[in-house]
Order: structure tokens, then C-alpha cells, then sequence
């Protein structure tokens, strides 16, 4: 059975900037920078499961909105989902990644182009502009 992995897109309409982590590992993509996010437990809808994941991992509350963009395949097993996603409360802390960091839509095609995303999520690079735009 697939097992579905969600990533938020985290936008602060204010500034108008993404959040992205830094992975620790495995050592593929360690250093590469994400949509933070996790897998989606048995019963959990995808909003609730990111909710979870973004507590859990950068200790900020969010409210987790609609997908966007194309699900990725990741594995046999795994298929990877972008929800958008609002920050609700608390500033977000790099408990299980390298670093975290704010971008705008020049920043995050700047990593892009330097190659310094998780392969699977530069999928979403135009959608993710689109947003920021
Ligand atoms: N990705 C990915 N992009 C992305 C996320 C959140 C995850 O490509 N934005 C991939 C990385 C792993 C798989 O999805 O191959 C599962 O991610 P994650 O972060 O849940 O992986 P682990 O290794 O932390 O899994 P757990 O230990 O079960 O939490």
C-alpha cells in the first residue's frame, strides 16, 4: 500500500517568504534543503498529519490548507504531496533539521539553480514562485 508523505509550503504572507529545513539525513540529501513534512498515520487526513509533523519537528503550530502542484513518487511504497500552509504561532525551531530558513521567490530560485533542494521538491519550484509571487 502507498504510504503518502505530506510537505508544507509554509508562507509568511507578510514578507512574502517560504520556510525551508535543512536535512541532517540520510546522507543523499543531508545539507539539501525542504518543505519540512513527514508520513501520514493510519485515519490521519494529510492536513492533520502536517499539522502534527511541523509540531513535532520545527515546534510551531500551522494551519495545513489545500495541495498544490503534482504528487511526487518517491518509492514503491512512498508518494510524496505539497500542501500550502500558514503559520498560526510560535517561531519555528530546527529540532530535527540542520537549519531552517526564510526565502523569497529570488532566494528560493537562486537555491534552485545552485541545486541546493531535495531533488523531489524542485517539482514544485514554479508552483512554489506562483505563490510567493
Ligand atoms: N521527502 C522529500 N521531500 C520532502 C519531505 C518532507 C520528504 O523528498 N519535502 C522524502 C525524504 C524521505 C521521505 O520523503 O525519502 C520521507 O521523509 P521523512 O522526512 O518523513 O523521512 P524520515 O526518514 O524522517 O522518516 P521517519 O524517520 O519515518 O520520520
Amino acid at each position: 500500500m502507498t504510504r503518502i508523505v505530506v510537505a508544507a509550503a509554509i508562507i509568511d504572507e507578510m514578507s512574502a517568504k517560504l520556510l525551508l529545513a535543512q536535512r541532517n539525513y540520510p546522507p543523499e540529501v543531508a545539507g539539501l534543503w525542504e518543505l519540512p513534512g513527514g508520513k501520514v498515520e493510519d485515519g490521519e487526513t494529510w492536513q492533520a498529519a502536517l499539522e502534527r509533523e511541523i509540531a513535532e519537528e520545527l515546534g510551531m503550530t500551522i494551519e495545513a490548507g489545500q495541495q498544490f502542484g503534482a504528487a511526487v513518487g518517491l518509492s514503491v511504497e512512498l508518494e510524496l504531496v505539497a500542501l500550502r500552509a500558514r503559520p498560526v504561532g510560535g517561531a519555528p525551531r530546527a529540532l530535527d533539521h540542520a537549519a531552517l530558513r526564510w526565502v523569497d521567490a529570488a532566494g528560493l530560485r537562486a537555491m534552485a539553480d545552485a541545486g541546493e533542494l531535495v531533488p523531489a521538491d524542485t517539482t514544485w519550484l514554479e508552483d512554489l514562485l506562483e505563490l510567493l509571487a
